[in-house]
C-alpha cells in the first residue's frame, strides 16, 4: 500500500515538473511563428525546397496504391518547414506508384492527407540513379565526408552523371518559378552544383545550400578529383550552411586550399569573381513540442502498453536504437558494447531487452548490405550467448535479449518505442547532427530515460548532459550503459529535464527562421563585391 502511495506521489511530482517545464520556460517557437515569419518576410517570393529524396512516396500494396512518409533526418525536418510555409518541393520521384498519382508535370499536393505544399517529382532513369545517387553521392561523397574509414570510390562517369542530374534539378526549379522572385533552399551533398546552374540563368535569385552531413578537413577533401568544380558550384550559393562551426571552418579551409579566392574569416565569407558567399552554422533540430505532445497522448500510451505485452517486456528495462541501416551509425559497435556489458555485468542478463529499429537503406551498395549482415550476426550471437530467458524443455522458447526490427515504421509507430526506452543508444562513428537523439529526448515526457551519445555527432555539442560514449571504445561504452541504467531515478530525471529543455528551446522552427532570416539579412547587406581578382581557372 505504501509502495502504491509512493508511486502515485512520484507520478504527481513528475507531472508537475513537466508542466513547469512547459509553462515556465521561454515561449516555444511554433509552426505558426514560422508561417507568420514567412508571410511577413518572404512576401511575394516563392519558397522552393530542392532535395534528392522525396518526403512522401506512393507504393503499390495488396490493397492498391498507398503513400508512405520516407525516413531520414533531412526529410523529417524539412517537411515541418514546408508545411508551415507552403511553396514547392522538388525531389526525385522514387516510389513505384509515384507516376500513377502525379499530374503530367509530376506534381502532387503534400502531405497527401492534408496538403499544404506542392511536391514536384523529377523522374530519373535507373542509370541516372546509379551514376548520380548510388555512385557519386553515396559511393564517393558520403564516405569522403564521414570519417568512418570506408574508402570513397571515384569514377568520372559518375561525376558526369551527377553534374547532369544537378543541371536537371536546376531546370526543374527554373520551370517552377517562371519569371518570378524566389528563395531556393537546396538540400545536401546530392545537389552541390544546382546553385551554379540556377545563377547562370537567374543571378537575381536568393539561393542557399544546407549541407546535412559533416564537411571533412582540407587534407581529406583534397583527394576528391573534382574538388575545384564542386567548390565553385557551391560558391554560387548566397549562403552555405552546416550544422556545426567545425564543419563550416573545414569548408573555408578547403576553399582556401583549393581555389584562388578571398577567404574572409572575420565575416566568415568567401569572395570570388565578384561574388560573396556567406558560410554559417545552424544546428538543426526537431519539432520538439509536436513530438512531446504525441508522446504524451493516450494513443501513444496505449500503444506502448500493447507493445510491452506483445514483446513480453513487462517489468524489463528497454534499450533502443533507431537508425537508417548505415555504416556511419555505429550499429554493430553498439551491439558489441551490449554484449560486453552482459559479460562484465551479468546481473543485466534477463533484465534488459535491446530493440534495434534499422530501416534498410541504400541496399544497392555492398557496405550497406554488410552492415545489415553484421547487425544480424551480432543479434543472433548475443541472443545465443545471453538469452533473456533460455529455452526450457516443455515450458517455452528462448526469449531474445536483442530484437531487430528491420523495416520502415510510421513515425507514430516509432513514438511508443521512444516512450518505452530506458536507454537510447546513438553511437554514430560520425554524424552531421543526428535527430534521433533529439527525438528521443522530446519523446520522454516522464523524464525516465538515458541518452547514450557518441561524441562524434553534432548533437553532442548541444546535448552536453547526455552520457557520452565513443563507439570506438567497446569497454567504456559497456561501462557507460551500466552506469546509465544504474543511475538513481532523481539524477536520471534531472539530466533528462536539462536535455529536454535544450531541445524545446531550439526546435526545427527556430532553425528554419534562423536560416531564412540570416539569408535575408546577409544578402541585403552584401555590397556588390569588386571583382578585383579574376580567377585563373
Ligand atoms: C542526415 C544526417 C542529420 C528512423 N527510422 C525510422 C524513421 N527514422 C527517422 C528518425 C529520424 C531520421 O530517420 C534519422 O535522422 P538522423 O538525423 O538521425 O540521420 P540521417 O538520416 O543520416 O540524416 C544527420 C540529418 O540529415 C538532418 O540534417 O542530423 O547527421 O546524416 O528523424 O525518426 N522514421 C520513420 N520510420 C522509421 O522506421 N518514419
Amino acid at each position: 500500500m505504501e509502495d502504491f502511495a509512493q508511486r502515485v506521489r512520484g507520478a504527481v511530482s513528475r507531472a508537475a515538473l513537466r508542466q513547469e517545464q512547459l509553462a515556465s520556460g521561454p515561449r516555444r517557437t511554433t509552426q505558426e511563428d514560422l508561417s507568420a515569419w514567412a508571410r511577413a518576410n518572404l512576401r511575394h517570393r516563392k519558397l522552393v525546397v530542392v532535395s534528392n529524396r522525396e518526403p512522401y512516396s506512393h507504393v503499390r500494396g495488396d490493397d492498391g496504391v498507398r503513400w508512405i512518409r520516407n525516413a531520414g533526418g533531412l526529410i523529417v525536418a524539412l517537411d515541418s518547414v514546408a508545411q508551415a510555409i507552403g511553396g514547392v518541393w522538388i525531389a526525385h520521384g522514387s516510389g513505384k506508384a509515384d507516376r500513377s498519382v502525379s499530374d503530367a508535370a509530376g506534381r502532387i499536393p503534400c502531405p497527401p492527407d492534408r496538403p499544404t505544399y506542392t511536391l514536384k517529382r523529377l523522374w530519373l532513369s535507373r542509370q541516372d540513379q546509379e551514376l548520380y545517387c548510388s555512385g557519386l553521392s553515396n559511393g564517393a561523397l558520403w564516405p569522403l565526408c564521414h570519417i568512418a574509414y570506408v574508402r570513397p570510390r571515384f569514377h568520372i562517369d559518375e561525376w558526369e552523371g551527377y553534374r547532369d542530374v544537378n543541371r536537371r534539378f536546376a531546370e526543374a526549379v527554373l520551370e517552377e518559378i517562371g519569371e518570378g522572385p524566389a528563395f531556393v533552399f537546396i538540400q545536401d551533398y546530392h545537389l552541390a552544383l544546382v546553385a551554379r546552374f540556377l545563377k547562370e540563368k537567374r543571378p537575381d535569385l536568393e539561393v542557399a545550400l544546407f549541407w546535412h552531413i559533416p564537411w571533412p578537413n582540407a587534407e581529406v577533401f583534397r583527394i576528391f578529383p573534382w574538388k575545384r568544380e564542386m567548390l565553385e558550384g557551391m560558391l554560387a550559393n548566397d549562403l552555405v550552411g552546416f550544422h556545426i562551426r567545425d564543419h563550416a571552418h573545414n569548408f573555408l579551409d578547403a576553399v582556401a586550399t583549393e581555389l584562388e579566392a578571398k577567404v574572409d574569416r572575420e565575416r566568415i565569407a568567401i569572395e570570388r569573381g565578384g561574388k560573396r558567399t556567406w558560410v554559417r552554422h545552424f544546428a538543426i533540430s526537431v519539432n520538439a513540442t509536436g513530438i512531446a505532445a504525441m508522446a504524451e497522448s493516450s494513443p501513444a500510451r496505449d500503444a506502448e502498453h500493447r507493445l510491452r505485452e506483445r514483446l513480453g517486456l513487462k517489468g524489463l528495462k528497454v534499450g533502443l536504437g533507431v537508425d537508417r541501416m548505415d555504416y556511419t551509425k555505429g550499429i554493430p559497435e553498439r551491439l558489441d558494447a551490449l554484449e560486453r556489458m552482459f559479460e562484465k555485468y551479468p546481473e543485466w542478463v534477463g533484465r534488459i531487452c535491446f530493440i534495434q529499429i534499422g530501416v534498410p537503406s541504400r541496399i544497392e551498395l555492398k557496405e550497406y548490405r554488410e552492415v545489415l549482415t553484421q547487425t544480424r550476426t551480432r543479434t543472433d550471437r548475443i541472443n545465443h550467448r545471453f538469452p533473456r530467458r533460455p529455452p526450457i524443455e516443455g515450458a517455452g522458447d528462448m526469449q531474445p535479449s536483442v530484437i531487430l526490427i528491420d523495416e520502415n515504421l510510421d513515425f507514430r509507430e516509432l513514438v511508443p518505442y521512444y516512450r518505452m526506452a530506458d536507454l537510447c543508444a546513438v553511437t554514430s562513428l560520425h554524424d552531421g547532427m543526428n535527430l534521433v537523439a533529439k527525438e528521443y529526448v522530446a519523446a520522454t515526457p516522464d523524464l525516465d530515460g538515458a541518452l547514450v551519445l557518441s561524441p562524434f555527432t553534432g548533437a553532442a555539442r548541444e546535448l552536453e548532459r547526455a552520457w557520452l560514449a565513443s563507439p570506438y571504445d567497446r569497454e567504456s561504452m559497456a561501462d557507460v550503459y551500466h552506469a546509465a541504467l544504474s543511475e538513481p531515478l532523481e539524477a536520471r530525471r534531472d539530466r533528462m529535464a536539462a536535455l529536454r529543455e535544450t531541445v524545446l528551446r531550439h526546435n526545427i522552427f527556430d532553425w528554419a527562421i534562423e536560416v531564412f532570416d540570416t539569408v535575408q539579412r546577409l544578402t541585403l547587406q552584401t555590397p556588390q563585391v569588386e571583382a578585383t581578382e579574376v580567377p585563373r581557372d
